[in-house]
């Protein structure tokens, strides 16, 4: 993370006060793709690029929001919180405080500054990280607490009942709970998780193809619908079949048929993602890192071919690296469409490996792509 100098003083400065400061990291995910909504498996690491949120309390009844980044201060009634989002950065800690009030919160008067420097719109979290740092702070502020998953689920309500996207739990879940050099393997279905440790050798090398990525798009509800709809044809054969994570390569073949076209592609991707994130975490665990990057390769191909969620610059920069010193494995990372591919690369290559990419890259779309060294890092948790 790369502060800026005096946030706290950007926050005393604006609002005479002393602040509380907390943080809460973006992700990088390194299998297990859309399958956090069907109940199923995820491995995603939090990484260090962060949001940041200061913190103190005012006595004038209203709730005054800023952000660095947008330049931009918002004002509130304490007493009567926006009930609607408004397609503007503050949806986002204002989703966190309608959902805390449902919860019975009551909401006191506050000032709040937020940094983060989570490249937006590139599928790394910037939402959740600002969601999971604003809620800490106000928690905090209100004297309550929520242990880690807990405070993931908050997280997520706030973006599917208030933003209005309808994202699963991953993304707040690992931006809550990450833990330093660990991916989590993640069982979307009862939160449980187990660590990962990324072995010291292995760099994460994030390659951004600037194409812009948005969950609240089309797309993503689109394909979510589609992956539905095929675990409701199976759910009519087997009633125990609620979410895909239930379903198998057998049920496709059995009722595939009766699915259109697109939905049994979808399913066909999930049920495979699922399988491959358990052997990637065998895997990663046994330090068979020729498996672990024969799963990601497998997992891109079924990403793009079978669920369409990539685009032709994010199988570029997949196929670009392949043959690049130091590669482990690589594929498109988050909801799709655009944003950053994850690459597991030796740590002694990773530099030539992230110039050498960006060269490439750069030659074929004349597009500079930005690439980052980045750390598995800790969840959320208050800095000062
Ligand atoms: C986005 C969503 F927010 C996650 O919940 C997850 O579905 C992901 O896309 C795809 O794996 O990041």
């Amino acid at each position: 993370m790369h502060e800026p100098v005096g946030f706290r003083s950007i926050h005393r400065a604006r609002f005479q006060a002393e602040p509380a400061i907390f943080v809460a990291p973006g992700r990088v995910n390194l299998i297990g793709e859309h399958t956090d909504y069907a109940e199923g498996f995820v491995m995603p690491a939090a990484i260090d690029f962060a949001t940041l949120a200061g913190i103190s309390p005012r006595s004038d009844g209203k709730i005054v929001i800023y952000s660095e980044n947008f330049k931009e201060q918002r004002w509130f009634d304490a007493a009567s919180l926006p009930a609607q989002a408004g397609k503007r950065w503050s949806d986002y800690p204002l989703g966190v405080l309608s959902i805390l009030a449902a919860e019975g919160h009551s909401i006191p008067s506050l000032s709040l500054s937020l940094w983060g420097d989570v490249p937006l719109g590139s599928g790394l979290s910037s939402s959740a990280a600002l969601e999971v740092a604003t809620a800490l702070a106000v928690l905090s502020l209100i004297g309550s607490t929520y242990a880690g998953p807990a405070l993931a689920r908050l997280c997520q309500r706030a973006e599917n009942e208030f933003v209005g996207a309808n994202c699963g739990i991953m993304d707040q879940f690992i931006s809550a709970n990450g833990k330093a050099n660990h991916a989590l393997l993640l069982d979307c279905r009862d939160l449980s998780f187990k660590l990962a440790p990324i072995p010291p050798n292995v760099a994460l090398v994030i390659a951004n193809t600037m194409v812009k990525h948005s969950i609240a798009g089309g797309d993503y509800k689109t394909r979510r619908a589609e992956s539905e709809a095929a675990c409701a044809v199976i759910a009519c054969h087997r009633p125990g079949a609620k979410f895909l994570r239930d379903a198998t390569l057998d049920d496709l073949d059995k009722w595939g048929h009766e699915m259109a076209p697109n939905s049994l592609l979808r399913a066909r991707h999930v049920i495979s993602e699922n399988l491959r994130t358990l052997a990637a975490a065998v895997a990663l665990a046994k330090g068979d890192m020729v498996e672990l990057g024969r799963l990601m390769a497998e997992a891109h191909r079924s990403y793009s071919q079978d669920f369409e969620g990539s685009c032709v610059e994010a199988d570029a920069m997949v196929s670009l690296a392949q043959d690049l010193p130091g590669l482990i494995g690589a594929r498109l990372t988050g909801g799709g469409f655009g944003g950053c591919t994850i690459n597991l690369v030796e740590q002694s290559e990773a530099k030539a490996f992230s110039e050498a990419l960006a060269s490439r890259y750069a030659a074929r779309f004349g597009i500079q792509p930005q690439i980052h060294i980045c750390h598995a890092s800790d969840g959320a948790h208050r800095l000062a």
